[in-house]
């Protein structure tokens, strides 16, 4: 089958020397084989620290080492004058040095010194891929990994994938979807040799691969009838099962779990006993477990407006801080819902302090288009990492965070995500992932200039229409915070009320009166109260509550009035007449450029604009509708809504 090469497609180097050895310089020397040449006076070359003085600028580089050294995964990059020294202290920081001169070189003019490592150790993607070949969340064709309840014999595609996450510096993926079936169950048994083959072609890449494991497994498997992590028997069990995975990848980086039914409550245990479990038998072999904090309130009754899904999982794991092993790595949701396009920051992300933990985002956009719409989300995850966590002052989740994990975006389409333009989804989570602190904008000016043969005015269009698209997004869609007004199911499209009366807890209270979830203190589900000072006065105060989370922590008239000056209501109808204009001339300039894309390019993007501009409309029409039945009262401006 034949794929696009992504941002991987055109570069040119000139000449280059590799002075390292080890598999990683082995793969470097092979990515060279393959790249283009390009006539230069600059003569490059990339070496490990170990054999700098068989490069020209040993002395200028000694000089410029930070005193801390690269680290496992940093380097520096060097020009004088028409020498250019790639250095690193290790293969895998070599392989991001050598992608970043791929990147870069074009515009690397006069001398210059650069010292590049990554904020976060560990940064992975997560599969939601099953043995069947189908994916969850997935909207770019079918795994990549598996078909018809195995690994797919060819792993070319595999092999093209880990060149493109090793190209932006991610070291981790997932392999499976954390809800294990019974047939995922046998990845730790039956499977063994096929998930070698998939870490051997990662292993080549510095990408470490993980597997997601049903915590039931010793009775799914029909070995015991117990999982109960306190009975010395699933112990054992887990840890032979362990030893048989890690004699087939002695690398494996670890197991992710989400355990659901049965889980440790099952037999009256607490999270962190089913997590030292695994913890326990993983750790001979320096494996990490991956523990997934995504738990609902089993008590979630949209009758009872005490119980709150939002506070679910600051609930079950602040009062466990300080009980799980060291190797053990709680996966928090950035927000307390579930991947909302707008809602708070998860206030476990700033209250576990003895707790190893990771940030979840979701690149695969479940709630954000599904890969149809266009929904550029570099700019809302740039927002998540630089959140304050303390509200003034205090470490960001981006420095608080020691892993970052997303939901991968990308199936077996020709164009690896559905929407050529959700490709830009992808890299600007491995960019921001290394460098929390990274323009969003430029990512995309970065990834445009990768991905497309085309000049900087039309690159510089291109930009201009997807930069804004996430808030374009949110502008037709749930307002205010408020989330979940998706069809229920598959979470395109609108229904506003689709989950008003579901056990999800997804709700938005809306009636006659008013609208909105109240979370505070005072008079709601007292979820506020899970921040810090200030953060919970600020969001437990409805002046003080940022607009764009009003309806997520208040509930509030219609005619209430926002800090932007205008009412609740006429902000529902302003934005989502704005939001729709905004597709549509999204739609417009973009027809104005097409032409300069390749057809298969063009006529994706096309198609996907004219959806998202029908798909726009419906949810405009009928969120307007559904607020103007509900309060009556028309739009200030005239504009037409639908009685
Ligand atoms: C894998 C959301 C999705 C589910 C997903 C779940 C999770 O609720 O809708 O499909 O299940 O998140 O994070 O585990």
């Amino acid at each position: 089958m034949t794929f696009d090469p992504c941002w991987l497609g055109g570069q040119r180097l000139p000449e280059v020397t590799v002075h390292a050895s080890g598999a990683l310089a082995q793969t470097i020397r092979a990515e060279l084989r393959q790249t283009r040449r390009v006539q230069h006076e600059v003569e490059v070359a990339l070496c490990t620290l170990g054999r700098l003085e068989e490069t020209p600028l040993a002395a200028w580089v000694e000089q410029a080492l930070p005193v801390d050294g690269l680290g496992g995964e940093g380097f520096l990059v060097m020009r004088r004058g028409n020498h250019l020294v790639v250095t690193a202290e290790t293969g895998r920081g070599l392989l991001y040095g050598y992608f970043y001169l791929l990147r870069y070189f074009e515009w690397m003019t006069g001398d210059f010194t650069v010292v590049e490592r990554p904020a976060v150790p560990v940064r992975m993607l997560a599969h939601w891929d099953d043995l069947s070949g189908a994916v969850e969340r997935g909207y770019s064709g079918r795994s990549i990994f598996f078909r018809d309840g195995r690994v797919v014999q060819d792993l070319t595609r595999v092999r093209a994938y880990a060149r493109l996450l090793a190209s932006i510096g991610l070291n981790a993926v997932v392999l499976n979807n954390s809800t294990v079936g019974p047939a995922e169950t046998r990845l730790i048994t039956d499977h063994l040799p096929d998930v070698a083959r998939l870490a051997a072609v990662f292993r080549e890449y510095g990408i470490t691969v993980h597997l997601s494991v049903n915590f039931a497994a010793p009775i799914v498997l029909g070995d015991l009838d117990t999982a109960d992590p306190l009975d010395g028997r699933v112990a054992r069990w887990w840890a032979a099962a362990a030893g048989r995975v890690y004699d087939a990848v002695p690398d494996l980086g670890g197991f992710v779990v989400k355990a659901g039914r049965p889980g440790p409550a099952t037999y009256g245990r607490h999270q962190a006993d089913g997590a030292n479990l695994l913890a326990r038998a993983l750790a001979p072999y320096r494996g990490t477990v991956h523990w997934r904090c995504f738990v609902d309130d089993p008590d979630q009754d949209w009758r009872d407006r005490t119980t709150d899904r939002a506070r679910a999982a600051y609930d079950h794991f602040v009062p466990l801080d300080g009980m799980f092993d060291d190797n053990v790595v709680l996966q928090v949701k950035h927000g307390p819902l579930d991947f909302q396009v707008r809602e708070a920051v998860s206030p476990l992300l700033g209250e576990l302090q003895e707790t190893r933990f990771a940030l979840e985002l979701q690149v695969t956009q479940e709630y954000s288009g599904q890969q149809k719409d266009l929904c550029y989300l570099g700019s809302w995850w740039r927002e998540i990492l630089q959140f304050d966590t303390t509200g003034g002052g205090g470490p960001t989740v981006a420095e608080r965070t020691e892993m970052i994990v997303a939901v991968a975006n990308v199936g077996d389409d020709p164009n690896w995500t559905g929407h050529k333009l959700a490709q830009s989804n992808l890299y600007a989570y491995g960019r921001l992932a290394w460098d929390p602190a990274a323009d969003p904008v430029s990512l995309l000016h970065e990834w445009a200039a990768a991905t497309f043969p085309i000049d900087d005015r039309t690159r510089a269009e291109l930009v201009g229409i997807m930069a804004g698209s996430w808030l374009t997004y949110e502008r037709y869609t749930a307002p205010l915070g408020v989330g979940f007004m998706v069809t229920p199911g598959t979470h395109y499209g609108p229904s506003v009320n689709g989950y008003e009366y579901s056990a999800s807890g997804a709700y938005h209270f809306a009636d006659r009166y008013g609208v909105g979830v109240d979370r505070t203190v005072a008079t709601g589900s007292g979820f506020t109260r899970q921040y810090p000072e200030p953060l919970a006065s600020r969001y437990e105060n409805v002046h003080t509550c940022p607009d764009e989370l009003l309806l997520f922590f208040h509930h509030v008239p219609y005619d209430h009035v926002l800090q932007s000056g205008t009412t609740v209501l006429q902000h529902i109808y302003d934005t989502h007449f704005q939001g729709y204009d905004e597709v549509e001339a999204m739609l417009v300039r973009w027809k104005a450029i097409a032409d300069r894309f390749d057809p298969a390019a063009r006529d994706n993007i096309t198609a996907r604009l004219e959806g998202q501009v029908a798909n726009a409309r419906e949810w405009r029409d009928q969120v307007n509708t559904y607020f103007y039945r509900l309060s009556g009262v028309p739009d200030a401006l005239g504009r037409t809504i639908y009685g």
